[in-house]
């Protein structure tokens, strides 16, 4: 198990252009969050700025973020190759693409198989047919599940970088109609808020991770959108959507999949600093990453 994280940022919103998520990484490194945390800071990559012309899809950026969501493949790989724990700091969650291609790539390499955990107000799990907005940050679970737009798919050295049966969503609460169809028929399984309220996250993340490990364990990535939490704790995003996951128990099941063992690369995106108020998100961010990191050294995480 690796010791270290390796911080990648992604400081860009080509994926929901204008959100404010490109200045994400900036503001947790001025509030000492990556020293603070231990963490190793690799730097941020680079890409270009959105030229403001959708492509013949009606899909905006997807030049944008193919090329982003490249030089975040690589940097995440740069992080595993070396033997650290990558934590890719977005920038939108179109970055997810990136992250996903690297660690699919890796955990194909190792031989393990490859499973995706995914937080998310959003499944997104739109392609260019369905998407009401055109924002490629609507874009990458679909992606990596093998289904949208060709020059996004080809950020991956394979396609589809995941078996659609070892995607699984937590907190999704704003489905696109065509969206919810695209999951259905792709055999995705996602967990709305009222089963969340139902059953619990922790339980649900408890039964997820027993699953994989019947499964023979592998390598999980989990991609965690700020927007899954409820805005009254986590304003600091793009897209909020009210009803969403309590600090307390995303922290707590942050902690059972630190404590799992079996992820060995995460995502952090859509954290707005612009629209954050008195610091709560930032606050929020902190407390849901130190209650992994604490799950995984064995400690008890500080709920506050
Ligand atoms: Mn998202």
């Amino acid at each position: 198990m690796s010791g270290w994280y390796g911080l990648v940022g992604a400081p860009t919103d080509v994926g929901n252009v204008d959100c404010g998520a490109a200045e994400g990484p900036g503001a947790l490194r001025a509030m000492g969050l990556p020293r603070r945390m231990g963490m190793v800071d690799r730097g941020d990559v680079r890409g270009p700025a959105y030229d403001g012309r959708p492509d013949a899809t009606g899909s905006r950026s997807v030049r944008e973020t193919a090329a982003w969501c490249a030089a975040v493949r690589d940097g995440v790989a740069g992080v595993l190759a070396d033997g650290g724990f990558p934590l890719m700091l977005g920038g939108d969650h179109a970055m997810a693409l990136g992250s996903i291609a690297a660690a699919a790539a890796h955990a194909r390499q190792e031989g393990r198989n490859f499973f995706v955990l995914w937080f998310d107000a959003h499944p997104d799990f739109n392609t260019p047919e369905t998407t009401p907005s055109g924002n490629t940050h609507g874009y990458p679970a679909a992606l990596a599940c093998g289904i949208g737009h060709p020059d996004l798919l080809s950020v991956g050295a394979f396609t589809p970088l995941i078996r659609p049966d070892r995607l699984i969503q937590f907190g999704v609460r704003d489905i696109d109609a065509g969206e919810r169809a695209n999951l259905l028929r792709i055999g995705v399984e996602f967990h709305e808020m009222d089963a969340v309220r139902e059953k619990g996250l922790e339980a649900l993340v408890a039964h997820t991770i027993a699953r994989i490990q019947a499964a023979g364990g592998g390598h999980v990535h989990v991609s965690f959108d700020i927007d899954a939490l409820d805005p009254a704790a986590a304003p600091g995003v793009g897209t909020p959507v009210s009803g969403g996951l309590t600090p307390a128990e995303t922290v707590g099941a942050m902690r059972l999949l630190g404590a799992s063992g079996l992820v060995r690369s995460l995502d952090i995106v859509e954290f707005a600093p612009r629209h954050d108020r008195d610091g709560m998100t930032a606050l929020t961010v902190e407390q849901v990453l130190a209650g992994f990191m604490a799950g995984r050294t064995g400690q008890r995480a500080l709920v506050a």
